[in-house]
């Protein structure tokens, strides 16, 4: 008897989304792993292009280089950029640079700490790739996940965009130093964050001026 074709041709679903995150996962427990084996308090830094993600480093930096030994690893499609600004103020830097992907990873974070002796560090900073929509699903085994936002980018960006906030631990609105010049309702920015996350602790700061660092600092536990 011959055997319908149909019958031999069979399908199977492949959850690339939920493999991918899966492995990631692992991956992220490991980092999580290493840092805690040697002390280290690690934080993600999210965003999207040019909300301050560097110039909040540099100012952290500044604050607490003098406390802690810190290693800032920098994701950037290309270039070291932000890596040479955070280098200039003394701090030891690493450049990941992702090439076409449009965040970091636990693996990409894992391959750069190898190439570093963490018993130099008690601080890691991770900025990762300018994006605010990539980045939210990866998780890197960090101790924090940090979102910055700014006022630069329009009132509706979380709105458009929640859930990033919803993968976050904070939320930082930067560049309060122009909210009179850009006549902006940072009120209802917070609210819009509120909407999607009741909890979660929210900074306003600049980055620029220092204005809210302190606040942050106690709330990161540094
Ligand atoms: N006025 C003001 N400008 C700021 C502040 N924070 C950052 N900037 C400026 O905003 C621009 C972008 O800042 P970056 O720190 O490069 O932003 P980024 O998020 O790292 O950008 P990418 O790495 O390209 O995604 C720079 O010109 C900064 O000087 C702030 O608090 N106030
Ligand atoms: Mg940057």
């Amino acid at each position: 008897m011959m055997t319908n074709h149909k019958d031999r041709s069979r399908t199977v679903n492949i959850d690339i989304q939920k493999d991918l995150f899966g492995a990631n996962e692992n991956a992220a427990k490991l980092n999580a792993d290493i840092f805690k084996k040697h002390d280290i308090v690690a934080i993600d830094i999210m965003g999207s292009v040019g909300t301050g993600k560097t110039q909040l480093i540099e100012s952290l930096c500044e604050h607490l280089q003098d406390k802690y030994r810190i290693l800032m690893l920098a994701g950037d499609l290309a270039t070291t950029i932000d890596a040479d600004r955070v280098a200039s103020h003394g701090v030891d830097t690493l450049q990941i640079n992702t090439g076409t992907a449009c965040h970091l990873d636990a693996r990409m974070v894992r391959v750069a700490l190898q190439k570093v002796n963490l018993a130099d560090y008690q601080v890691v900073f991770i900025e990762n790739v300018g994006n605010l929509i990539c980045p939210a699903g990866y998780s890197l085994g960090v101790d924090k996940k940090v979102v910055v936002v700014s006022i630069t980018e329009g009132p509706y960006m979380i709105r458009k965009h929640p859930l990033t906030i919803k993968h976050a631990d904070i939320v930082i609105i930067n560049k309060i130093d122009l909210t009179n010049v850009l006549e902006f309702d940072i009120d209802a920015l917070e609210a819009d964050i509120r909407e999607v996350d009741a909890t979660i602790p929210v900074f306003r700061v600049s980055s620029k001026t220092g204005e809210g660092i302190d606040k942050l600092i106690e709330a990161l536990n540094l």
